[in-house]
């Protein structure tokens, strides 16, 4: 896979996306000397200019047979062995394990959870085959574990979320970045140049990280705050730029409302307290707040560190604050944006596969809603269930009220929070059926398995953590016996009597998507595979009307055959979403997080990402190049808590919360706060960072608090240390 080493070859290479993050680099594929494909450089895309990590550089070795899986496996009897089997069994089993659920318990037993890794052509599909096919409402995805809590406080804010208002070239040519809880450098590195960029241009990085990370020590200032305390850390800024005089009171008076209340929370977050709760001291505050109001233009960029709290609605909403307050949000180089993660991330949750949605990120509860996507789809409004579980509580439901479970795109196993209690309801369901590339945890544990083609082998579009909607081409064909997800669920709505309406060709569900979303938040109307072809993606919204045009009606030199609209790079910098066109500050003060470090568990824990893996590592861990990189889970800590415990570098070591216990050896780090530990979620078995974590959800995006839980340390062993 050595992008240099590729031959020159006169076959036509296909351009198309990396599989994995929300960055969604662009790069080619050609046959490779071997039979397969091989990545080749795409210099010519904006997103990352050819530049591409170690995980999208060794994508192709997840197409390899001996990594994957290349027909469905079904369990034939209780507790056997899951055995090869032809698609029509399979598909078979699923009918009837689903109906079996059905006919005794109701169509709401039946469950089905998504991915925010999905094309927006399967997201859509699935949404629409939840309710109509199945006519259940517990639908969710995995991206309630991700930007949720971003994603709520952006709608409360601006009307809208989506996850960057601008492009990401925007970024090099701010004048300051305050980046929260965001590792770019390990999780989208070709990213990192935007904010290089930027402070070679003079601009500032701040960085709010309780770990010294990579991305950290390119930091003109790092804040390392006690994890989830950002809720604070954001009001005691806001404090200081009120007390500094730094506010933008103009601004406030024309593009915002609630501000009296905001003001308030603020002043009640004097600055030593504020150090006091997060451990930043005074003098680091005071300099962020120097670096963000002396630049002309500034942004406030968040991931996943403060958004993973049960209370990241109301944190991210502090730090849009910031950005209102001294008036740069709808600015041009200037605003709050989110980070968004997964390939699809953005367009995963807009298209249906959510509790609470229709297309278009259209509210299941809107019967305005309800009526037109209704109309698009032939069927009668009523039928349309109403919202469903969120996705913790669905998975917590699992073998009680929900009894049977269609998984696609996700391994909650090894990626929901309080995983050993998620695993145990897995294997408390009557019937599980999965759709995979590989045989994931959570595939494991299935009644039927069903392989499904990846990324190279199929087209559909992604829209990535801009908001820009994306062509993925089928660069080779899928092996024998794998089919893609959109087959599947088109064999499987054909067993229920559905002949119509779940196309298999990616192109012709795009079509309905664009229907279905037309009037919507995220209108995609105007969008067709050909213009993101020749355009490189087009932003949403993209209603399917002509582009605005100044030109007078009467004005005999206007073009008036201007044939399409533009789509929307930058958002707000008129008006923002809401009715009044004002953005709303959130009125939150500061509150605990739902655990806290106490006598019997006195450290604590947050977790995340590195480099080499991805996500519950059911791919990466696949790769040989990236398993020797990052072969298995550690405990990050600061030397001094080493040697308070007697622990040495590499020494195994047992975390322990309310929730379980995990063991993996420690490394040692002087760049981790003294009062924290740190682990990476992406391997199953003994390590697992989520047989920890706790499910303490977000009360409005129901996002689970996998950012901070208080744990205490114990020899391997299980003596206390
Ligand atoms: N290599 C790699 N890249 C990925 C992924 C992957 O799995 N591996 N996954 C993709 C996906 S889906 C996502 S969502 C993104 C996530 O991308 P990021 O959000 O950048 O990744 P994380 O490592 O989860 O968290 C970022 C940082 O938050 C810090 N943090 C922890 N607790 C707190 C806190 O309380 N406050 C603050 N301010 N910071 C805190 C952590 O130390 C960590 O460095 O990455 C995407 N890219
Ligand atoms: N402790 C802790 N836990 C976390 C996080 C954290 O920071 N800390 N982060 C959370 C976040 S942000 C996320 S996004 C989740 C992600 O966690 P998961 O939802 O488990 O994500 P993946 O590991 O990407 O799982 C995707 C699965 O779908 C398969 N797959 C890939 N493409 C396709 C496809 O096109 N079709 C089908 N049918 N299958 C496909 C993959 O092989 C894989 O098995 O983890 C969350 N869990
Ligand atoms: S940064 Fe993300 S999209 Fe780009 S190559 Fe790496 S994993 Fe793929
Ligand atoms: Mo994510």
């Amino acid at each position: 896979m050595n992008v240099t080493a590729t031959p020159a070859s006169a076959a036509p290479q296909v351009d198309t996306h990396c599989p994995y993050c929300s960055l969604q680099c662009g790069m080619g594929l050609r046959p490779s000397a071997t039979g397969g494909v091989e990545v080749a450089e795409r210099p010519a895309f904006p997103v990352n200019r050819g530049a591409l990590c170690g995980k999208g550089r060794t994508a192709p070795e997840v197409l390899r047979a001996g990594a994957r899986l290349t027909g469905p496996l079904v369990r034939r009897e209780p507790g056997g062995e899951l055995e090869p089997a032809g698609w029509d069994e399979a598909l078979d089993r699923v009918v009837a394990g689903i109906d079996g659920t059905r006919d005794v318990y109701g169509p709401d037993a039946v469950g089905v959870f998504g991915g925010g890794g999905l094309t927006n052509e399967k997201a859509y599909l699935l949404g629409k085959f939840a309710r109509l096919v199945l006519g259940t409402s517990q639908i969710d995805y995995n991206g309630r574990f991700c930007m949720s809590s971003a994603a709520a406080a952006g709608n409360r804010a601006f009307g809208l979320d989506r996850g960057l208002p601008f492009p990401l070239e925007d970024v090099a040519r701010t004048g300051c970045v305050l980046l929260v809880g965001s590792n770019p450098a390990e999780t989208m590195p070709p990213a990192l140049r935007y904010f290089t960029e930027m402070r070679e241009r003079g601009g500032r990085l701040v960085v709010v990280d309780p770990r010294r990370t990579r991305t950290a020590e390119q930091a003109d200032l790092h804040l390392a705050p006690r994890p989830g305390t950002d809720l604070a850390l954001a009001l005691g800024l806001l404090h200081l730029v009120i007390a500094e005089g730094r506010l933008d009171e103009e601004y406030i008076a024309a593009r915002t409302t609630g501000w009296a209340d905001a003001r308030a929370a603020a002043m009640a977050h004097w600055p030593e307290l504020v150090e006091r709760i997060t451990g930043v001291p005074v003098p680091q505050l005071r300099q962020a707040v120097a670096y963000f109001c002396d630049a002309e233009s500034a942004m406030v960029l968040t991931a996943r560190g403060p958004e993973q709290q049960a209370k990241g609605t109301d944190t991210v909403g502090a730090w849009i604050n910031l950005t209102l307050a001294t008036g740069r949000a709808g600015r041009p180089l200037s605003g709050y944006g989110c980070l968004t993660g997964q390939g699809n991330g953005q367009g995963g949750r807009e298209h249906g596969q959510k509790a609470d949605q229709l297309p278009g990120y259209r509210m299941l509860t809107d019967p305005a809603a309800r009526e037109h996507v209704a109309r698009v789809w032939g069927v009668d409004p009523d039928v349309l269930p109403g919202p469903g579980r969120s996705a913790y509580e669905l998975l917590d439901a699992l073998g009680g009220d929900v009894r049977s479970l269609l998984l696609i795109g996700s391994n909650p196993v090894v990626s929901a929070p309080r995983a050993a209690h998620i695993e145990q309801r897995i294997r408390a369901l009557d019937f599980l059926a999965v759709s995979d590339v590989v045989l994931s945890e959570t595939a494991a544990l299935a009644d039927v398995v069903l392989p499904v083609a990846q990324w190279a082998e199929e087209t559909g579009t992604m829209t990535n953590l801009e908001g820009r909607v994306l062509l993925r081409r089928r660069a080779l064909d899928p092996p024998e016996g794998v089919r893609t997800d959109l087959q599947v669920l088109h064999s499987l709505a054909a067993r229920w009597g559905w002949e119509k309406g779940f196309p298999e060709d990616a192109e012709e569900v795009f079509d309905e998507l664009r229907r279905a979303s037309a009037g919507g938040r995220a209108d995609y109307s105007g969008i067709t595979y050909r213009r993101i072809a020749e355009e490189d993606g087009v932003f949403w919204p993209c209603p399917d009307t002509p582009e605005p045009s100044a030109d007078l009606p009467d004005d005999p030199s206007a073009d008036h055959s201007a044939p399409q609209h533009p789509g929307t790079p930058r958002l707000f910098l008129d008006r923002f979403a809401t009715d009044d066109g004002r953005a709303r500050f959130s009125p939150a003060g500061d509150r605990p997080s739902a655990e806290e470090a106490d006598a019997a568990f006195p450290l604590l824990l947050t977790t995340g990402r590195v480099l080499a893996q991805y996500q519950s590592g059911a791919q990466t861990r696949r790769v040989p190049e990236l398993a020797s990189a990052a072969p298995g889970p550690f405990v990050e800590m600061h030397p001094r808590l080493a040697r308070q415990h007697g622990i040495g570098e590499g020494d195994p070591v047992a975390v322990v919360s309310r929730r379980g216990r995990a063991v993996a050896p420690a490394r040692l780090t002087t760049g981790i706060r003294v009062d924290t530990v740190f682990m990476p979620f992406h391997w199953a078995g003994e390590g697992r960072a989520n047989t920890l974590t706790n499910p303490a959800l977000d009360p409005v995006s129901r996002m689970p608090e996998f950012k901070v839980c208080a744990v205490r340390l114990e020899r391997p062993d299980g003596d206390t240390e």
